[in-house]
């Protein structure tokens, strides 16, 4: 089988990768990769050194369409995915996630090739904090930032061609991820290598908003699950019960660094900050019998801590931009 993984040099498509050689030895991977500031290009043939990778941008339709054209199946993470960058600057979100998607489904449709669509819980809007309500494969669309309505856009392209072209495909929306390899400008990575270069914590306003964790190899043995066996045509929530408050991600991972608990700043808050997501991933469990099976979040946490400190050459080179252009946007208000 020759599978062709979209953005596999960034975070989650990296992983993905890491995971499909450990537990599936006979399948080919090709990587088609724009190498923008969020993948790692360098570290790629390093750490992948038999996976072709194609660095080109989904925009260009021409070299897509020969890459999909040789794939039985296509796993579509490429996407600009940090809110705070689509606040400031829209545009790279929607060539990416609406254009870069459209080739990719024009594509598959025109070789019939199943796709992937790997999306976001953000598409649903958020949840007020006290709601005891989740998230739901039928809990309608409403995005509030221009990354998570570029994002649900995408969604509705895949959805559309299914059911007018029969395109083969199905989506998965997930809840928030952390684990390694994950760039400093997330808030996972950055409070650790915030702590780890002696700067404080940043919350963004009151830092109680809620969100889902989940560990990227959970996530992405849920993708695995879904395309053995989910139903073509479906959507399926990924999330594995994760709901903290960003002040606790933040006490637990002082705690776990041994450092104080208050050694945090709360600074300016983002613009239209969704207040909580929380995702019901019962059809994925209970149709499809996926469950987690790598690690509860405060050892997944204190991995990921442990991967931080051994490889500071990875992270190092980002941190001082994406400080600098943090510095920029937040004050310190408490
Ligand atoms: O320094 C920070 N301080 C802080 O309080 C940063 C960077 C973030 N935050 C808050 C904002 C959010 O409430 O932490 C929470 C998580 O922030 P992000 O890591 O930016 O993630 P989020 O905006 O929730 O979106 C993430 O999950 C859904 C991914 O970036 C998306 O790509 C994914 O779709």
């Amino acid at each position: 089988m020759n599978i062709l993984v979209t953005g596999g040099a960034g975070f989650i498509g990296s992983n993905f990768i890491d995971l499909t050689r450990q537990e599936r030895g006979d399948i080919d991977i090709t990587v088609l990769d724009a190498g923008n500031y969020a993948a790692d290009i360098e570290g790629f043939a390093t750490r992948f050194p038999e996976v072709e990778l194609i660095r080109a941008d989904l925009a260009d339709a021409e070299v897509t369409d020969r890459a999909v054209c040789e794939s039985d199946l296509v796993v579509h993470f490429a996407a600009e995915s940090h809110n705070d960058n689509s606040l400031h600057s829209p545009w790279p979100f929607v060539q990416s996630n609406i254009i870069g998607t459209y080739n990719v489904i024009e594509a598959c449709r025109r070789h019939d090739v199943r796709l992937h669509h790997i999306s976001s819980d953000e598409v649903y809007g958020d949840l007020e904090i006290d709601d005891p309500a989740r998230f739901t494969e039928s809990t309608a669309y409403n995005p509030s930032s221009p990354y998570s309505a570029t994002k649900a856009g995408s969604d509705m392209l895949v959805r559309a061609w299914v059911r007018s072209f029969g395109l083969r495909a199905t989506i998965s929306n997930c809840s928030n991820n952390y684990g390694p390899y994950q760039h400093v400008e997330k808030f996972i990575p950055r409070q650790i290598t915030n702590v780890l270069t002696g700067a404080r914590c940043k919350l963004y306003g009151t830092g109680l908003n809620v969100r889902d964790w989940i560990h990227v190899d959970e996530h992405n043995a849920a993708v695995w699950t879904i395309i053995d066996k989910g139903e073509i045509g479906r959507t399926y929530l990924i999330g594995a019960d994760g709901e903290k408050n960003n002040i606790s991600v933040v006490r637990t991972i002082l705690e776990l660094m041994g450092r104080e608990p208050d050694d945090f700043d709360h600074v300016t808050d983002r613009p239209g900050h969704d207040l909580r997501y929380a995702v019901d991933a019962t059809a994925l469990r209970e149709e499809l019998g996926w469950a987690p099976r790598f690690a509860d979040f405060r050892t997944g946490l204190a991995d990921t801590i442990e991967w931080y400190r051994d490889n500071r050459s990875w992270w190092e080179p980002q941190k001082t931009a994406v400080e600098a252009t943090y510095a920029a946007r937040e004050e310190v208000i408490s």
